[in-house]
């Protein structure tokens, strides 16, 4: 399949190449990283990549992830640490399998872990889970939030405190398996010349656990503020959405997939639409690239993954970060994850 063939490229690549970040931890394979600000230090959700005996597939079989642990960060450069399993599938009573990319927000004093799974009936569902500690433990609410679909959650807390969702993700993601928020049931892809797949938003309810409004499909454009089409995968979404704000400006950035780019698109409102605007993160050892970008003492950074540790083991990746530059005109400078 493609995903064999570009985990094979990757591996011989790998022996050439000189990281410029290494992986914040060793210990254990972390993946899809959500790096927030709480409590004056930065924490971290991963997802946790675990060894198993399922095929490399386009449906992501091979990510059979079952738990979340939290990491921290008091100072950049200091140690991370790991504080343990957050969030186990076994205490999820909706949740199978395939704890995917999570995300997580504060209110109130409360901490909300947001987490795809897929559900008794293999559908990707997007559940929450409530603690009084950013590190966790999270207990789960006991159904997935009404109405979501898809993976790659990812939350947004504008100036005014609201709270939005982000997410989505195509093939293994099934985000091509809705239309208009039904479920159709099976893949139904655009045509080239049609406008590609788009991340999914909406606000979040006051009690942080429930939709405000339907989802929203966002619109992506170019330059000439025409929708970006299926054919044009260097620039269209794949999955991973995330937004920050910088100087009033809406930023959403989000994974490319099979041409493996972190890419960033503009808006001046959270619901877009979004002008696409460059290149993040040129593509990294291993078939997916995700990542997330977070302000902290004043330094703005890129959270992302590769599978330089696992020697190129595509389900196998680790956790890095690297600082990320603004320019006076709004553009981010691409960053380069190696030296040849
Ligand atoms: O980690 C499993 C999946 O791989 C994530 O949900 C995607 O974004 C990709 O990184």
């Amino acid at each position: 399949s493609d995903a064999e063939r570009v985990q094979a490229l990757d591996i011989e690549r790998a022996e050439n190449l000189l990281s410029n970040a290494e992986p914040l931890v060793t210990h254990m394979y972390t993946a899809d990283p959500s790096a927030h600000v709480f409590k004056g230090k930065i924490y971290i959700y991963p997802s946790h990549d675990v060894e198993n005996e399922h095929p490399t597939d386009d449906e992501g079989s091979h990510f059979a992830m079952e738990d979340y642990h939290v990491f921290s960060i008091e100072k950049v450069g200091s140690k991370v640490i790991d504080h343990g399993i957050a969030l186990h599938v076994k205490d999820i009573a909706w949740a199978e399998k395939q704890m995917w990319a999570p995300d997580a927000a504060e209110k109130g004093g409360k901490y909300y872990l947001y987490f795809p799974a897929r559900d008794y009936d293999g559908i990707f569902r997007i559940g929450v889970a409530v603690s009084d500690e950013p590190s966790g433990p999270f207990i789960a609410e006991p159904n997935a939030i009404k109405g979501t679909y898809s993976i790659d959650p990812a939350v947004f807390c504008d100036d005014d405190g609201k709270h939005y969702l982000y997410y989505g993700g195509i093939w293994g993601g099934q985000l091509q398996q809705w239309k208009g928020n039904e479920y159709l049931g099976k893949d139904n892809y655009p045509q080239n010349g049609q406008a590609a797949i788009a991340p999914r938003m909406a606000a979040l309810s006051n009690n942080m656990l429930e939709l405000a409004e339907d989802p929203k499909e966002i619109l992506i454009t170019d330059e000439q503020g025409e929708p970006i089409k299926v054919e044009d995968t260097e620039r269209r979404f794949f999955e991973g959405p995330w937004v920050h704000k910088y100087e009033g400006t809406y930023y959403l950035s989000y994974s490319t997939g099979d041409t493996h780019k972190i890419v960033y698109a503009t808006s001046n409102t959270p619901y877009g639409p979004f002008k696409y605007k460059g290149v993040v993160l040129n593509p990294v050892l291993g078939w997916t690239t995700h990542h997330s970008i977070v302000e902290f003492q004043g330094q703005w950074y890129l959270f992302y993954h590769d599978c330089s540790l696992s020697g190129g083991l595509t389900h196998l990746r680790s956790m890095k970060m690297s600082p990320l530059q603004h320019n006076a005109d709004g553009s981010i400078t691409p960053i380069e994850p190696y030296q040849e």
